[in-house]
């Protein structure tokens, strides 16, 4: 009894504190020092340079058997990050049952972005906070910044400060994303990069060499097609469905990063399994993914905007643009 009437103080305290926030406005970027982390950019420079060395290989002497092998890890790594971290665990948009859980855990492991815990907990302040000092990647700080810059520096103090209320309590409770946490180091190494290195090796036949850069080459690329959403989708495109917010319906980005380019109407209709509206599903693999293992029953409870909320939002604060850019208001 006494345990549990502190407990709601500590509870009641919290909710004051950020209450008391300071509240922030977008677009919003205070001027900052960066404290750059020497051992990222080490990471990132080499892994880049690697990549460049892998696509030179991959023209040149890798196998066919070598190239269609890490097209399919490239393709399953995406859709474990859009279906898996992006639609499922972030924002709740369906429900997926434990066989589906645990091939998206896979999948998003061959992906290497952190665990889905961190990556959840930033996208979620991604979203109450957009392109504010407590967004992880503020677009207000530009197009470097928002695609990898923010992965070379500390994260900014508010991103700390109001990170601490995000409710994390599914992603905590979940075993599946809790095995993936206690296991990050041998299991990302093994799936993102051990086995596609062996296994090009023992198949196909490549030399250590090929096989390790294409790696490399395979996983920067997964990379920045994820980046573009938090800098491209930011930056460039219509708003048709809210003009006074950042992000934007960028159809290359879409066509890139497996449907999740329809960042403005993203970003009004989180909670949309699509991540876009009815007709832009030609462009929205993740959603084809979705829809399969709903047909099987594994992915269930999906969740839509009606055609008539769209049209009503569309209408009352969009930019007058449907999604391809035509003037329809
Ligand atoms: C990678 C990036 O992993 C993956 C993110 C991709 C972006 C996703 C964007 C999504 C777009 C949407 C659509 C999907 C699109 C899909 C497209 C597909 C085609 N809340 O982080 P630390 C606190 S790159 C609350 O180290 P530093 C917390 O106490 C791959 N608290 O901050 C934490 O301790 P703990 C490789 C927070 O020291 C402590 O601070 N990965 C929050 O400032 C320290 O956290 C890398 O290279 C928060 N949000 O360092 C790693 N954040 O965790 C890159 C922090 O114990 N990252 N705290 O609770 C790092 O090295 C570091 O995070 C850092 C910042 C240097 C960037
Ligand atoms: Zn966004
Ligand atoms: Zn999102």
């Amino acid at each position: 009894m006494l345990q549990s009437s502190s407990t709601d103080t500590t509870t009641e305290q919290t909710k004051n504190d950020e209450i008391n926030f300071e509240r922030l406005v977008a677009p919003q970027a205070a001027p900052r020092k960066y404290k750059v982390v020497k051992f990222n950019l080490l990471t990132f420079g080499y892994g880049h340079l690697a990549a460049l060395y892998g696509l030179y290989l991959a023209c040149t002497v890798a196998t066919w058997q070598t190239i269609i092998f890490h097209y399919i890890i490239y393709t399953l790594a995406f859709i474990g990050i859009t279906a898996g971290a992006h639609r499922l665990w972030t924002h709740k948009a369906y429900k997926a049952k434990m066989p589906l859980q645990i091939i998206l855990m896979v999948m998003n492991t061959f992906a290497f972005q952190n665990t889905v815990v961190h990556w959840v907990r930033d996208h979620r302040l991604h979203h109450k906070y957009s392109d504010t000092d407590a967004d992880p990647h503020n677009a207000t700080r530009g197009f470097f910044y928002s695609h990898v810059g923010w992965l070379l520096v500390r994260k900014h103090e508010e991103v700390k400060k109001r990170g601490k209320f995000i409710d994390m309590s599914d992603i905590y409770s979940n075993p599946v994303l809790m095995f993936q946490k206690k296991y990050a180091i041998p299991f990302i190494g093994t799936l993102c990069f051990l086995l596609p290195t062996v296994i090009p090796m023992y198949f196909f036949g490549e030399t250590l060499n090929t096989a390790w850069h294409i790696t490399i080459l395979r996983y920067f690329c997964n990379l920045h097609g994820t980046f573009l959403v938090n800098s491209a989708a930011h930056l460039y495109g219509n708003k048709p469905y809210d003009i006074s917010i950042k992000p934007s319906q960028n159809l290359l980005v879409s066509l890139i990063a497996f449907g999740e380019g329809f960042h403005n109407y993203h970003h009004v209709f989180p909670w949309d399994y699509r991540t876009a509206e009815l007709g832009n599903n030609a462009l929205n693999s993740t959603t084809w993914f979705i829809d399969f293992f709903a047909w099987l029953g594994w992915a269930y409870d999906l969740k839509t905007a009606s055609d008539d909320l769209v049209q009503s939002r569309l209408k009352r604060t969009g930019d007058g643009n449907n999604t391809w850019g035509v003037k329809i208001l």
